[in-house]
C-alpha cells in the first residue's frame, strides 16, 4: 500500500470514500503527525484532515479521545449559534469511536488490546478541514493577532470553567508540573545516556540556578491557593485558526492536553510562543514583547477575567516566566534523552530550543516588576 492508498483505506474506517485528488503532510505541531486529504465523491468535493497521534506522547489515545469528545461536545453546548464550520468535528468509524488503529496496516477491532510503544501500531483519527483558516507561528509584531488570541483563549477558559474536570483523564500526567520536569532534566543529566550533557553545562547551570523559583506554583498548588480548572495547556497561537480575511479567531484546536491544570500556564504558553522577538528556538534576538503581551493581557482578561480569582491573575505573569522555564528543560532534556519526543528539523534543535527558551526566561525575569505591574492595572480598568 503506498501513502495515498494507506490514506484511502484510513478515510474509509471513517465511512468517508471517493476518489483521493490531493493530499499533504502538514508540518504542524512538534508531536503528531498530519495530513491534508480533498477528495471528489463523484458530486462534491470533501476536505479533512487525517492524523496518526504520537502514542509515545500519549500513551492512552483511547482516554484522550474520549476527553476531546466530551470537550468539543460541551463547547458546541456553549454555543449553540456558533457556525458548523468554525467547530472542530471528529469523525466517527460505524461503531461510532473517533479513532481507529492499525495493526501493520490493518484495521483493529474495537476494545482490541494494543502497545502503544510498538511501532507496528499506528493510532490514527480524521476531522474537518476549517477552509480559509491561517494560523500563526509568530505574532508577526502584530499586537492584534496578540489580542484575539487572547480573546479566544479567554474564552474557552470561560466556557469550559462549569464542566466537570473530574470526567477527564490526564493525558500526559505530570504535564505541566514544574518540580516533576525540573526534577527529571537533573535525573536525565546525571543519567546522561548519550554523553551530551557536557555540551550544555551552562544551560543546566541556569536551569539549576532558578529550579527554585521555577517551582513557585507547585508549592501554591499545594498550599491551595491556586485553583485548578480545565486548562487548554498548549496555548501556543498556532493551535487557534482564525479567518484569512476577518482574522477573526475561528476555533482552538489541538485539545490533547486538555485537562485539569492552572489557568497561568495557559495564559503564560502564549506569552513565551508569540509575545516574543523570535521562533522558538532562536536565541540571538530572544526578547520579551511588553507591548504584545499587553495586547495578550487585554484580550485575555476581557472574557476570563470574570471568572479568574485575584490571586490567579496575579500568578499570570509568573506563570509565563515559569512555563518558559519548564519549556527549556523539556526541550534540553529531550536532547539528553536523543529527541524522542519533540519532532526535529535538524540536529541541535532541541538545544537550539532550550537555548532561546532560557534567553527569553532571563529577559522575563529582568522585567518581572513590569509584566506584574501591567497584568494589575489591566485587570483593575
Ligand atoms: C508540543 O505538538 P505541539 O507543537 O502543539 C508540546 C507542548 C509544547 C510545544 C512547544 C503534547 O506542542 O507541550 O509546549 O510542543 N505538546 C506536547 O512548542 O508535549
Ligand atoms: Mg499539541
Amino acid at each position: 500500500m503506498d501513502e495515498k492508498e494507506k490514506l484511502a483505506y484510513i478515510l474509509k474506517q471513517f465511512r468517508i470514500e471517493g476518489e483521493i485528488l490531493v493530499y499533504r503532510w502538514i508540518p504542524t505541531g512538534h508531536i503528531n503527525t498530519a495530513y491534508y486529504v480533498a477528495l471528489y465523491n463523484g458530486k462534491e468535493m470533501y476536505q479533512f484532515l487525517v492524523q496518526r497521534v504520537n502514542t509515545y506522547v500519549f500513551r492512552d489515545p483511547v482516554g484522550m479521545m474520549r476527553n476531546i469528545e466530551l470537550l468539543t461536545e460541551h463547547v458546541r453546548k456553549a454555543e449553540p449559534s456558533m457556525e458548523k464550520r468554525r467547530r472542530l468535528h471528529f469523525r466517527h468509524t460505524q461503531d461510532r469511536r473517533n479513532y481507529i488503529v492499525l495493526h501493520d496496516g490493518v484495521v483493529m477491532g474495537p476494545g482490541e488490546p494494543f502497545d502503544p510503544l510498538d511501532e507496528r501500531y499506528e493510532f490514527w483519527r480524521v476531522y474537518n478541514y476549517i477552509e480559509y483558516s491561517k494560523s500563526f507561528e509568530t505574532a508577526e509584531g502584530n499586537a492584534e493577532v496578540l489580542r484575539r488570541s487572547g480573546k479566544a483563549f479567554g474564552k474557552f477558559l470561560k466556557q469550559l470553567s462549569d464542566f466537570d474536570a473530574s470526567q477527564l483523564m490526564e493525558s500526559i500526567p505530570h504535564f505541566h508540573d514544574t518540580a516533576y520536569r525540573l526534577q527529571a532534566l537533573f535525573d536525565t543529566v546525571a543519567a546522561d545516556p548519550l554523553g551530551r550533557a557536557a555540551a550544555c553545562g551552562e544551560e543546566i547551570r541556569l536551569i539549576r540556578e532558578n529550579a527554585d523559583f521555577g517551582c513557585t506554583l507547585c508549592r501554591q498548588i499545594q498550599r491551595g491557593e491556586l485553583p485548578i480548572r480545565v486548562t487548554h495547556n498548549d496555548t501556543k497561537t498556532n493551535n487557534i485558526l482564525f479567518d484569512v480575511d476577518t482574522l477573526d479567531p475561528l476555533v482552538i484546536i489541538d485539545l490533547d492536553t486538555c485537562m485539569p491544570g492552572l489557568a497561568c500556564y495557559d495564559f503564560g504558553d502564549t506569552i513565551r510562543f508569540a509575545a516574543c522577538t523570535a521562533q522558538e528556538d532562536q536565541s540571538e534576538n530572544m526578547r520579551l514583547d511588553l507591548e504584545l503581551m499587553g495586547a495578550y493581557t487585554e484580550g485575555y482578561l476581557s472574557e476570563a477575567g470574570s471568572v479568574l480569582t485575584t490571586a490567579e491573575i496575579e500568578s499570570l505573569a509568573t506563570g509565563a516566566a515559569v512555563i518558559t522555564l519548564e519549556l527549556a528543560s523539556r526541550f534540553l532534556m529531550d536532547y539528553l534523552m536523543g529527541d524522542k519526543y519533540f519532532r526535529i528539523e535538524y540536529p541541535d534543535q532541541n538545544l537550539k530550543r532550550a537555548r532561546a527558551q532560557l534567553k527569553l526566561f532571563e529577559d522575563m525575569m529582568a522585567h518581572m516588576d513590569q509584566m506584574q505591574a501591567m497584568v494589575h492595572e489591566i485587570a483593575q480598568r
